[in-house]
């Protein structure tokens, strides 16, 4: 096969399995989103593979607008090219880097003057009875400060919301100089959804090794197996949600 050669037919790095996805940028395919204006979706991750969440990517252009998440579902906003506005604030602009966590049941709405590709988490909200519900949060991935992962300077982990029990989901940056891993593999109750935002590496779940890159989306159920290392040039870094603060029964 010569260099030039359309990649295989038929072939993809794609995976979906019963507690681990991952989704390669080859095998989206666009969805309008009802109620939404102007704008297109792919859902990579839905209750319908057997996740309790939602993450999806949307693409926004001129008088782009939201729908509401619907009752009882809080939503995480994070803008990964292009400026969206809060229709609540209409003068300060999200950039890229930018996100936001809105709580269930607000009326915000996101809405774009040119052009935007946003990352969102959905997630219904479990109240506890001890604690109020979570504020919105709005923030900057840039202005927001890391801490190495577990005493390694070469795993930055940039942590956006409050962690704190009215919040029961996080959404957390991890950027991994080249060679430097997750410092074990895991197995944990908690869920992720993950995006790659830049660089490379090899991403273990269950028990297989795969590698990555930026674009791609995985998916990790409860108990998923899970380990990584960043390789090539330069850092790798992705976004990812999990849930968090509720007991299980
Ligand atoms: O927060 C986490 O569980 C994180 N260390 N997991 C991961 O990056 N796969
Ligand atoms: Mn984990």
């Amino acid at each position: 096969m010569e260099a030039s050669d359309p990649p295989l037919f038929g072939n993809t790095r794609s995976r979906v399995t019963h507690n681990y996805a991952l989704i390669t940028p080859d095998t989206h395919v666009n969805s309008p989103l009802v109620g939404w204006q102007n704008t297109t979706a792919v859902h990579h991750i839905s209750p319908e593979m057997g996740a309790r969440f939602s993450q999806f990517t949307v693409f926004m252009t001129a008088g782009g607008r939201s729908e509401s998440a619907g009752p009882g579902i809080e939503r995480f906003v994070y803008v990964q090219q292009g400026s969206v506005r809060l229709s609540s604030d209409s003068k300060r602009e999200l950039t890229e880097g930018c996100f936001v966590f809105l709580p269930a049941d607000t009326q915000d709405r996101i809405v774009c003057d040119q052009s935007a590709t946003l990352v969102m988490f959905d997630k219904r909200y479990v109240p506890h009875p001890d604690f109020e519900t979570p504020a919105m949060v709005v923030g900057n991935a840039n202005e927001t400060s890391g801490e190495a992962f577990m005493g390694d300077p070469d795993a930055v982990l940039k942590t956006f919301l409050p962690i704190s029990p009215e919040y029961d989901m996080a959404v957390n940056l991890f950027t991994y100089q080249p060679g430097a891993t997750l410092p074990q593999v895991e197995i944990h109750v908690m869920e992720h959804g993950l995006i790659m935002l830049d660089g490379q590496g090899i991403y273990r779940l269950g028990a297989d090794h795969f590698p990555v890159a930026k674009g791609d989306v995985i998916w990790m159920g409860s108990f998923c197996p899970q380990w990584f290392v960043a390789m090539g040039k330069k850092p790798a870094s992705y976004l990812y949600y999990k849930d968090i603060h509720r007991e299980r029964l």
